[in-house]
């Protein structure tokens, strides 16, 4: 199943669009631009580093897949374990409640490029999920290979 829609970016509590300039850069004020990360979305797989640092991280993504993809970001709760978390998503269990409220997505439809990005404050010490939660013939993304985790490092 594919669905129907363009670019949906859902922001939480933890996320933010990447828009216009701040009032601090309007006034002409320079401010160090986060990191970028590019999250690649193939038929079945997502790449993106294992861990990252905490701080301010731009994630923006990219698709070479045949089918639309998508990557949603979501900090996992405290206390639970992220591998047992990734095997849960790989065998088709529900995992919503695992993960923190407030999630963001980026969405890319096939041949499409999309100028946009979460904009996401990578906690200290925490992990994270990607996921493509899009269906194909009935089967999620995520159990094909379209999820992953990224850890946080301590420093
Ligand atoms: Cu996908």
């Amino acid at each position: 199943m594919t669905t129907a829609r363009s670019l949906v970016v859902v922001c939480g509590a933890t996320m933010a669009i990447a828009c216009a300039s701040s009032p601090a850069e309007q006034n002409g004020e320079q401010r160090a631009e986060p990191p970028v990360v590019q999250v690649v979305g193939h038929d079945f797989a997502l790449d993106a580093p294992d861990s990252l640092p905490p701080g301010l991280t731009r994630f923006t993504f990219r698709s070479d897949g045949t089918v639309p993809h998508e990557v949603s970001i979501a900090r996992v709760k405290q206390g639970v374990s992220l591998d047992s978390l990734l095997r849960l998503e790989l065998n088709g269990a529900d995992i919503t409640g695992l993960y923190d409220p407030g999630e963001g997505l980026l969405y890319i439809d096939v041949g499409e490029t999309v100028d946009a990005a979460l904009l996401v404050t990578l906690e200290r010490g925490r992990d994270y999920v990607l996921i493509c939660t899009l269906d194909e013939k009935g089967k999620p993304h995520s159990m094909l290979g379209m999820v992953r985790g990224l850890r946080v490092t301590a420093r």
